[in-house]
């Protein structure tokens, strides 16, 4: 490789680069970006709008002596290149590549492991706190898109930020578009911002009222040779963050890599908290993604298979379809509208359709409040992301007793977003909630079979599942709370119970045994259990969720609590955080396959003969 690219190992190495070389290296990130992601899938818009903020960024702070932090972090991959990771990029997603998300196991120049949304200001706050507290003098500098900035999360940090002046500096990367197109007053503000100002160039706005403000003072003013007038126009549109005590720097070009760096340097150092807006352009550079960011948001790696039928599309259909004929149906999403399959039910039902920003805690209480006022809300949610919300499906949703469904899609496994979109708590953390019934289809027919019904249930509910399915079954009794189908008769003394669609998948390659669609995890079938298993059997319960707290236990103290004596062995995931990208190898990692359960049966043979 004879390129710019190739020289850069570092951040110090940009740092020998002179502006025009940094935009050819730009350009150079560019494509190899949208190549590798074409391949191997992964967030290719994001990572392309944010290229020059990177360069500038590493060109001017001290990483990893300074904090740079990459709210959710699915916009990094420029980043990790340039430090250090440039070749393990190729296998991006890949066990033995990179994550694609910052990951302090890969390097110390992540600065966090993350991959959920609206952190970053927290973290940088702790980050800076610990500085002070240590007496260290360093930058702390956290980059948060405006879809994350709808997060309640980054709300609460910049309340607590404001109040005490503490160091840091948040680059609020603003392209208008969260997945989709960002909604809500935030995005309304940010977009004021970009209007009534055009962008501010360093050179003639920003350096020019710096002494009119009570924080800088003529030291700087000096130091910057600067004048004054402008500035105050920069700060005057900036209220909302002036009266909260942070210093508002904007609107800049975010593909202007000179004048970003002119910025970065002027705020690098200052006390107390400072917020940098740049406006970026999702999937810059690669016209198919600029003139369609959301498709190309995420990319689905490069295969010769034919996609597998989805489930989200099943949900999203389903739901758009009972909603004509039912007035009380309402969606809602957390900024996840195509992910969770919901463009149909927009399309024919956008009056009662809420895309609520990503603000997973908002989106449930708020459903709460919309089934108290006898509304049938669904709220079509990744499992991962729902774990934010639990204190309002708890607190709002089941002790109020009140009929929200939650559609909790991406369960299970997650395979190439790694370790922090696990979907595999989710029967745990729903099942363990009075008054809550958890539900998982094997297959699309029956998850519509599951919407259908829930129209006629009245209380909180849950119905799980990943994003695909291997095929339909062709047949699915109907829908009963806590009743169970049995797939295959088996007639002997070993019964294996599946918890979901990939359980199914794996136990049905599995030898002479009755298998059964646990198709409600609660309330378990304990008509089944107590009527069809007989004394002195091996159960063999199925689920890709963690051991603790999931269906398996749940059947094992069934038989525990009723006094009797069956051989329960449970296949599930281990009480660990699950690391590995692929699907496959963490099923066969846990024991979750065929293979182990035709040995399970072979070791028992002689007790259950
Ligand atoms: C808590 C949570 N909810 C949802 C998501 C899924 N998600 C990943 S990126 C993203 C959009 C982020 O928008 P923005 O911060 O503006 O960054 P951009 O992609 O526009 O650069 C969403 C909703 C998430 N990562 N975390």
């Amino acid at each position: 490789m004879d390129s710019l690219l190739s020289k850069i190992d570092s951040p110090s190495d940009l740092k020998k680069l002179s502006v025009p070389a940094l935009r050819v290296l730009a350009g150079e990130l560019r494509e190899y970006i949208t190549q590798t992601v074409l391949v191997n899938g992964g967030h290719l818009s994001s990572n392309l709008g944010s290229v020059e903020l990177t360069l500038a960024l590493h060109y001017v702070f001290d990483a990893p002596r300074d904090d740079v932090l990459w709210d959710v972090g699915h916009q990094a991959y420029a980043h990790k290149i340039i430090c250090g990771r440039r070749e393990r990029f190729k296998r991006l997603r890949k066990n033995d590549g990179i994550t694609g998300f910052p990951s302090v196991k890969e390097s110390e120049y992540d600065a966090f492991t993350m991959g959920h949304s609206s952190t970053s200001l927290s973290l940088a706050l702790g980050f800076s706190r610990a500085a002070a507290l240590r007496g260290e003098r360093k930058n702390v500098v956290s980059v948060i898109g405006d879809g994350a900035f709808t997060g309640g999360l980054a709300f609460e940090a910049l309340n607590d930020a404001g109040q005490e002046g503490a160091k840091m500096i948040i680059v609020l990367n603003d392209n208008e578009m969260s997945i989709s197109k960002n909604v809500g007053g935030v995005s309304k503000y940010f977009e004021k911002l970009r209007l009534s100002r055009g962008y501010a160039k360093f050179k003639h706005n920003l350096k020019k009222g710096v002494s009119a403000l009570p924080f800088f003072g003529d030291k700087i003013v000096n130091a910057l040779d600067l004048s004054k007038d402008a500035f105050k126009t920069v700060i005057k549109s900036s209220r909302m963050f002036e009266q909260m005590g942070i210093r508002y720097y904007g609107p800049f070009d975010g593909h202007d890599i000179r004048n970003l760096i002119e910025v970065f340097r002027a705020v690098k150092d200052l006390d107390g908290p400072v917020l940098v807006h740049v406006v970026t352009k999702k999937g810059s550079g690669f016209a198919a993604a600029e003139i369609d960011p959301e498709r190309y948001h995420g990319v689905a790696p490069r295969s010769a298979a034919a996609p597998a039928p989805s489930f989200s599309d099943v949900a999203g259909q389903t739901l758009a379809d009972i909603a004509d004929a039912n007035p009380d149906i309402v969606a809602i999403t957390a900024a996840m509208c195509d992910g969770t399959g919901l463009n149909p039910y927009y399309v024919r039902h956008s009056t009662r359709y809420f895309d609520v920003g990503i603000a997973e805690q908002h989106a449930a209480a708020m459903a709460a409040g919309l089934a108290k006022k006898g509304f049938k809300p669904y709220f079509a949610v990744y499992s991962t992301f729902l774990q934010r919300a639990y204190d309002q499906i708890l607190h709002d949703v089941c002790i109020n007793k009140l009929p929200v469904t939650f559609l909790v899609d991406r369960a299970g496994v997650a395979g190439g977003d790694g370790v922090t979109h696990q979907g595999v708590f989710d029967l745990s953390y729903l099942s363990m909630l009075p008054d809550m019934t958890v539900c998982t289809p094997k297959d699309g027919a029956e998850l519509r079979a599951m919407i259908e019904w829930s129209q006629s249930f009245f209380a909180p509910l849950a119905i799980r599942y990943p994003k695909a399915y291997r095929a339909e079954y062709g047949f699915c009794a109907p829908v009963e709370s806590g009743k169970w189908e049995v797939i295959r008769e088996g007639g002997g003394k070993v019964f294996i119970l599946c918890a979901g669609n990939r359980a199914l998948d794996i136990a049905i390659g599995a030898a002479d045994a009755e298998i059964v669609n646990a198709r409600f995890v609660k309330p378990l079938d304990t008509e089944y259990l107590s009527s069809k298993i007989p004394r002195g059997a091996l159960v063999v319960t199925v689920e890709d969720n963690v051991k603790r707290g999931g269906f398996g236990e749940a059947v094992t103290a069934f038989f525990n609590d009723a006094g009797v004596a069956v051989k329960v062995r449970n296949l599930a995931l281990r009480d660990e955080f699950i690391e590995n990208l692929d699907i496959g190898e963490v099923f066969a990692q846990n024991g979750l396959t065929a293979e182990n359960i035709k040995n399970l049966i072979k070791k028992s043979e002689k007790s259950l003969k």
